[in-house]
């Protein structure tokens, strides 16, 4: 198929599986013949795919797989989707930058309030560092290079359509002041989660998918924790299934599964 991409956005395949054993014992060659799909769409060095063992019995296998080019993300789709793999649940979305990301202006003012800064030249001298930080941090947003942490949890979500808690009739300004909140809270699990947020609305059932990694698998439950009693997620918040993950490289992740 001829390569299908975003004009914003890199594709996003979470794929579940569970594995069956009796079709893995008949067929030692699946473990290989998996490793050379991934290998297959992760050879142009910009795809990227994690494996990851699901605890739990919502699945074996869970494979994260993004990219520019859908049709490459298919592709490898349909290679996992055959025995001794079967497909369990998939989620779809496209990687996204903040819609609430502060402006030059914003930043103007947090310098004058905050840090008493309003000599001009050093406002346009703090301001290029600070606009050259924030575009390295869209840039990884949107075309994110994912690290090789120990634990991985996905799950889905939407923003509450409900009588005076409907996100969407709210105005930007008042959207913009909530999120701002949520990022306080997320900006204190810097260096121990990392957060890809894609977005899905009009491509799954959800609005979203949060895929959070950790070394430490009590990061995930508090940062998911803490966030519940901020007010974008205490108003606002619904959440589909969690699947939890031990992320490994190919080789390690299809051997604990079974696959080898
Ligand atoms: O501009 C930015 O990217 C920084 C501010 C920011 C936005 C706009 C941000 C920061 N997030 C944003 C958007 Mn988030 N995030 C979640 C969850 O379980 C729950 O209750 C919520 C799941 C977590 C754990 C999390 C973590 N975030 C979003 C959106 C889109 C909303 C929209 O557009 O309306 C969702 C659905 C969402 C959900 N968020 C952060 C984090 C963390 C850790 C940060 C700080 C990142 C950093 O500063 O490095």
């Amino acid at each position: 198929m001829e390569p299908v991409e975003a004009s914003s956005g890199w594709g996003v395949l979470h794929l579940f599986y569970s594995v069956d054993p009796a079709a893995a014992a008949a067929d030692p060659g699946a473990g290989a013949r998996i490793r050379a799909a991934i290998d297959a769409c992760t050879a142009d060095g910009t795809h990227q795919v994690l494996t990851f063992a699901v605890l739990g019995h919502k699945a074996d296998l869970g494979v994260l797989a993004l990219g520019p080019d859908l049709a490459r993300l298919q592709t490898l789709q349909r290679a996992l989707a055959a025995p001794p793999l079967r497909a369990t649940w998939s989620y779809v979305s496209l990687t996204e930058g903040s819609e609430y990301t502060s402006t030059d202006d914003d930043e103007r003012a947090r310098l004058a309030a905050e840090e008493g800064v309003t000599d001009p030249a050093e406002v346009e001298q703090r301001l290029a560092v600070w606009r050259d930080r924030m575009a390295h941090y869209r840039e990884n947003r949107v075309h994110p290079r994912l690290p090789l942490k120990r634990t991985i949890c996905f799950y889905p979500m939407s923003k509450r359509r409900v009588g005076d808690d409907n996100w969407y009739s709210l105005p930007f300004a008042e959207r913009k002041a909530f999120m701002a909140g949520h990022a306080r809270v997320g900006r204190g699990y810097a260096g121990r989660v990392l957060q890809l947020i894609t977005g899905s609305t009009g491509l799954d059932d959800w609005e979203w998918g949060v895929t959070l990694l950790a070394d430490d698998p009590a990061a995930l439950k508090e940062i998911v924790y803490e966030m519940r009693f901020d007010e974008v997620s205490a108003r606002f918040a619904e959440f589909g299934p969690f699947v939890t993950g031990l992320v490994a490289e190919p080789a390690e992740t299809l051997a604990a599964v079974g696959l080898s």
